[in-house]
């Protein structure tokens, strides 16, 4: 049942602002041809979080650089996928299985998300969930709505929540396609892979078995399986560590694509932006795809942390 106050794609940032702002906390903005953001500025964090996607676009704690990377050139404009944050991977990860021309990551990210709340909690947190209803288009035929619950704090955790109402079982392969801002690629470490299988996307999927840490001299396209625990991101330069932990989760794809396809990609800001982010995304992809029953609910969950 809708509540009076689901968003639909239709509600402007007044109506949006009546239904769900938070004094001082959560905003809305129209950043251009009605394509809405959430901002956030609480005593703990600040963020941005597209309707379009629910697609995480910043985070950052007070106090803390940014933890997530967003191109300067991220297309804020209605059917294109935003080029950093956290994009939703959603009902496939990657290719389509069969259809070469299906949308690569589905269609999850670049769908009209409906706002269902927005909320502080005792702690300060500011809690938003969104969900996507109407999921049966002509690339994806059943009915399997997916919410999504994100807690901005000093740590930013998000479930993703798929159920299938259909009456047949789905082979559902997701991603949080998180991309983390780090000071020099070349000058961090990514710790908790050690002896990980992987499938090496830049040799023709090869399985392969990760030696000790993921370091970055060259592009990295990684899918990581039968992967579930956490996962650390060192940054040298910034002195810091990024704090991956999460359920649900079999799968983590890491990814830096190096300075040809940074410059191929053309909407990462800069030649050289490559060396300022780094993929680690938690999912479920390929020998970890979910088989769902009808009627199951299966839930992906994360949270990132610093210290
Ligand atoms: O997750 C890694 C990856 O699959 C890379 O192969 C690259 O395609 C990246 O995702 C970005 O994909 P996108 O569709 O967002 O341009």
């Amino acid at each position: 049942m809708l509540s009076a106050l689901s968003y639909n794609p239709n509600m402007d940032v007044q109506q949006l602002t009546k239904a769900f702002a938070i004094q001082d906390k959560l905003s809305f903005r129209d950043v251009g041809n009605g394509f809405i953001i959430i901002a956030i500025d609480s005593e703990l964090c600040t963020a941005s979080m597209a309707l379009q996607g629910a697609h995480v676009m910043t985070w950052q704690p007070k106090g803390e650089a940014p933890v997530l990377w967003l191109s300067p050139d991220a297309k804020l404009e209605k059917g294109k996928s935003i080029r950093g944050g956290i994009p939703i991977c959603w009902p496939w990860f990657g290719d389509h299985a069969t259809e070469s021309t299906f949308t690569a990551h589905g269609f999850a990210r670049t769908a009209d998300w409906e706002l269902v709340s927005t909320s502080e909690l005792a702690g300060g947190e500011i809690e938003v969930v969104m969900r996507l209803l109407d999921t049966q288009t002509e690339q994806w035929k059943y009915d399997t709505p997916v919410a999504i619950k994100v807690t901005f704090g000093r740590s930013l955790h998000i479930e993703l929540t798929t159920t299938n109402q259909s009456d047949v079982p789905i082979q559902l392969s997701e991603a949080l396609h998180t991309y983390f801002h780090v000071q020099d690629v070349r000058k961090i470490e990514v710790q908790g892979l050690d002896s990980i299988e992987y499938l090496d996307k830049l040799d023709a999927y090869q399985r392969k078995s990760q030696q000790g840490v993921v370091c970055f001299e060259q592009e990295v396209d990684r899918i990581y399986i039968n992967q579930s625990s956490d996962i650390i991101i060192q940054d040298k330069v910034l002195n810091r560590n990024i704090h991956i932990s999460k359920q649900g989760s079999q799968s983590s794809i890491v990814w830096n694509p190096w300075l040809d396809k940074c410059k191929a990609m053309g909407d990462l800001g800069a030649d050289d932006a490559f060396l300022n982010m780094v993929c680690v995304e938690s999912g479920n992809a390929a020998d970890n795809t979910v088989s769902l029953a009808a009627g199951e609910t299966h839930c992906l969950s994360v949270t990132y942390s610093v210290t």
